[in-house]
């Protein structure tokens, strides 16, 4: 009952949305039931989904996928199932907005379970218009050496391959490889589901009380690969008002999804949120037959007995180790470690470095930033970095008043004491994170102040420190890249951005 009450006091227009439609799935197994958390064991088949670099041009999966494709965006652009509405579902441009438009959710700890959800259902609208009762998502896994281009038959320019979309970076549809950064897997070594508001302290996403179709706290899988890959595909794939128009949006993210898999296969405490808003909150989609349906965080952590889906790599363990972390982890955990963290923002914060505010444009020249350090804030530095182990306290860089007049083509590395007259290379331990554009989406350009990233940076200091590098002073460098390494080079090349890329201050403090 409880947590009924809390989802009413947070989503009360939920409850006004049609319910009906939960219901018959054809041929296929039924969906979960939306009632309850009721979890639907060994369904009646699993799919399994596989690796597309592992798949000729003309595997049934793939010819499915092109037939489907054609079918959907044959049907009437009001038709749940059609491609443009699909698409919709995630972001759109087009007005006035239909039932379930424009609810993606980013930069939450909804990331993950709701594009869940999406997969799910529009795999099943595949199937039905594949006409092949096995079909199943293919996953792009780009971050092997071998499959750092675009897969083959999505850059077949033939005239009627629906699976080659023109607007896409040149360089992808040429064959071009995504850089090792872009595709690292850093992220599965972060334990917490959720976190606050950094990237580079969860996996999943920072802890909200209730959806939110963009925020800012988004985990290290949702940044890189799953940013930037949008970002480097380019053209539709990089606004998420058209991302998943484009069909390798959905093999991008069944491999986001996949990675879930992989990241909660690796244990030691790796576990969804036992959070009630996670748990409990309720995402409308449409199935295949054009009925809305509603799937809630309890009824996806087990894409196989509850889903009826597996990956091909998915782990033995999965079907055993507990998927949720622990029953008798506090409910609201997340949320008290947010408040904990803006309590810690708040009081005990010391400035140790700070730029002027001013309104700065990020070029293709790499940026150097003035930073003022005052004496007492060298002293906390010091300190910080000495006595880290054990202390609550970390070191923090916060870049302000990010904006832009339209998605950019490239994106921010943020560099820690690049050595002078170096190029920052963004393969080396001076790079602390990357500022991703499509995580911030449509977002920016409305927001006043423009939005705020929080890297921490004690990982990176102690990384220089360890190399002999001196961190008593902090220089901070900003350098652009596409994330796209052309045939014949090593690194990517920073050309002028697109779109007006600025922001208004660089802060590092202590708290
Ligand atoms: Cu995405």
């Amino acid at each position: 009952m409880k947590k009924y009450f809390l989802l009413l006091l947070m989503a009360p227009f939920l409850f006004a949305c049609n319910r009906s439609g939960s219901g018959s799935g054809g041929e296929q197994p039924d969906p979960p039931s939306t009632d309850d958390d009721v979890i639907v064991e060994n369904p009646d088949q699993v799919f399994v989904r596989s690796n597309v670099y592992d798949m000729a041009a003309d595997d049934p999966i793939i010819l499915g996928y092109q037939k489907a494709i054609t079918q959907m965006q044959s049907l009437p652009a009001d038709d749940p199932t059609s491609w443009s509405y699909q698409a919709a579902i995630h972001g759109t441009y087009a007005t006035p907005a239909q039932p379930v438009w424009n609810q993606c959710q980013h930069g939450s700890f909804f990331f993950i379970s709701w594009h869940r959800m999406y997969l799910y259902y529009f795999e099943r609208i595949v199937r039905k218009y594949s006409e092949n009762p096995d079909w199943a998502l293919p996953y792009w896994n780009y971050s092997t050496t071998e499959t750092r281009s675009l897969p083959a038959v999505f850059r077949n320019n033939n005239g009627n391959n629906p699976l080659y979309i023109p607007q896409r970076s040149a360089a992808m549809n040429n064959g071009a490889g995504l850089a090792n950064w872009v595709v690292a897997l850093d992220c599965l070594d972060l334990i917490p589901f959720t976190g606050t508001f950094t990237p580079g302290e969860s996996f999943g996403g920072s802890t909200i009380n209730g959806p939110q179709h963009f925020f800012n706290g988004y985990g290290g899988l949702e940044s890189i690969p799953h940013n930037q890959v949008h970002n480097s595909i380019g053209g539709w794939m990089s606004d998420p008002n058209t991302a998943a128009q484009d069909p390798i949006f959905w093999l991008h993210h069944s491999n986001i999804d996949r990675l879930a898999n992989v990241w909660l296969g690796l244990g030691q405490g790796r576990a969804w949120p036992n959070n009630a808003t996670w748990l409990n909150e309720e995402f409308p989609f449409y199935d295949e037959d054009g009925n809305e349906v509603r799937l809630t965080g309890a009824q996806i952590v087990n894409s196989a007995t509850q889903l009826g889906y597996r990956y091909d790599t998915d782990e033995a363990t999965l079907a055993e180790q507990p998927l949720l972390a622990a029953a008798d982890a506090p409910e609201t955990q997340g949320a008290d470690e947010n408040k904990m963290q803006s309590d810690r923002e708040q009081e005990g914060k010391t400035t140790v470095a700070q730029s002027q505010v001013k309104e700065t444009a990020f070029t293709a020249t790499p940026l150097s930033v003035a930073l003022e350090m005052p004496e007492a804030g060298q002293r906390t530095l010091r300190k910080s970095t000495v006595e880290d182990e054990g202390d609550q306290q970390g070191t923090y860089l916060t870049v302000e008043g990010v904006k832009f007049d339209e998605m950019p083509n490239q994106s921010v590395g943020v560099f820690l004491n690049v050595p002078e007259g170096e190029t920052p290379d963004f393969n080396s331990i001076h790079l602390v994170d990357v500022i991703t554009f499509f995580g911030i989406g449509h977002h920016a350009h409305h927001m006043e102040d423009g939005a705020r990233f929080v890297f921490r940076i004690d990982d990176t200091m102690a990384a220089l420190a360890k190399a002999g590098i001196d961190v008593s002073n902090l220089q901070v460098t900003f350098a652009l890249s596409n994330g796209v390494v052309l045939e014949g080079e090593t690194t990517t090349k920073a050309t002028e951005p697109t779109g007006n890329p600025r922001f208004s201050q660089v802060t590092i403090e202590v708290f």
